[in-house]
């Protein structure tokens, strides 16, 4: 069993579409292991995203990021690290499949809902960030 870690990031806490979002990895068989509403500091965004401190976007994202509270939590199953990524669809959501989390929820590639880890060393890496 592989454990992963996603985030609802503030624009879906904001839109209360944490049900809508948590029900899908339910009924898609993944348990959810553990869970947590935080609102993260300038601080912890910047460590978190610190792979990205040098793109043009970082300070929106960081800014973004902490606009409210988010919701991380760590998924556990087969292929949990590409199922969810298949789950969340592409970055930008007008590029993502029908029937993905940032197709049918996500407004803009900034305000894109959802996070999860993209590789084993990222998953370990953000799941101790935010739970150990
Ligand atoms: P991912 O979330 O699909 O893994 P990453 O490339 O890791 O995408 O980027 C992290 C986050 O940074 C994205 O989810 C998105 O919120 C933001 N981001 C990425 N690329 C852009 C961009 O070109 N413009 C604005 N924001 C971006
Ligand atoms: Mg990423």
């Amino acid at each position: 069993m592989e454990k992963t870690l996603s985030i609802i990031k503030p624009d879906g806490v904001r839109k209360k579409i944490i049900g809508s979002i948590l029900n899908r990895f339910e009924i898609s068989g993944f348990e959810i292991v553990n869970i947590k509403l935080i609102k993260l500091t300038k601080d912890e965004a910047s460590t978190f995203y610190e792979m990205h401190k040098s793109k043009p976007f970082f300070e929106n994202l960081v800014d973004f990021m902490t606009s409210g509270p988010c919701i991380p939590f760590v998924v556990e199953g087969q292929n949990s690290i590409k199922s969810v990524r298949e789950m969340m669809g592409s970055t930008n959501p007008d590029d993502a499949a029908s029937g993905t989390i940032r197709s049918d929820f996500a407004d803009s590639i900034d305000s894109n809902i959802i996070h999860g880890s993209d590789s084993k060393e990222s998953a370990d890496r953000e799941i101790a960030f935010f739970f150990e």
